[in-house]
């Protein structure tokens, strides 16, 4: 049977910007973002396993990009292209069989979402892809925008809650987002399960 750890030809798992200044000790870090590092590196294995294409997008900044407080955007630093805190998560399983899509690399352009100018829509297609399993940081930003995004490109959407954590700027901004991904189409499941 097609199940998330046990992904069908049609599936791709997406990794939403799993990178060191959203995790514990970064500059924008996401309160307990390292709880889903375990889930997100089961469903690398899964998808290896199973020939299915793994794409991981990061949040790569220009030095004095447009969302940086003193650009008069809303964060602190982070993710500056080339700098330590833009890197993946250590311990996050990400080889070189993943894709790396590059996202917010303009000065003047904010992208939350993983599909925003950049070419993940047409790289999934290509790949016959259908429906994408979604995880990473974070839930109401470019979790959030990815998966609405993959939703308006015709992608079926999986988001797995276990895989997922939010910044939390207002006190339930993750309920939000998880009831907007849902409402919008995503399949929105709570964890993996056990196996
Ligand atoms: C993100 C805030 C600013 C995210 C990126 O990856 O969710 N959040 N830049
Ligand atoms: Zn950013």
């Amino acid at each position: 049977m097609v199940s998330l750890t046990n992904p069908g030809p049609y599936d791709a798992l997406v990794v939403v910007d799993l990178q060191k200044d959203f995790l514990p000790g970064g500059s924008l870090a996401v309160p307990d973002g390292d709880r889903v590092v375990p889930v997100v590196n089961d469903l690398i294995k899964s998808f290896r396993l199973a020939h299915r294409p793994v794409f991981a997008t990061r949040d790569w900044h220009p030095p004095k990009h447009c969302s940086f407080k003193q650009q008069g955007g809303t964060w602190p630093v982070h993710c500056v292209k080339n700098t330590r805190g833009a890197e993946f998560a250590d311990d996050a399983d990400i080889g070189d069989d993943v894709t790396i899509i590059s996202k917010a690399t303009e000065q003047d352009v904010e992208s939350y979402s993983g599909f925003h100018r950049t070419d993940l829509a047409s790289r999934l297609r290509s790949l016959g892809v259908k429906r994408i399993v979604a995880v990473g940081l974070a839930t109401d930003y470019c979790v959030l925008h990815t998966v609405l995004d993959a939703l308006d490109e015709d992608f079926g959407v999986a988001v797995v809650e276990d895989g997922i954590a939010a910044v939390e700027v207002e006190v339930g901004d993750a309920r939000r987002a998880i009831e907007r991904m849902r409402s919008a189409g995503a399949e929105v499941v709570a964890g993996l399960g056990v196996a």
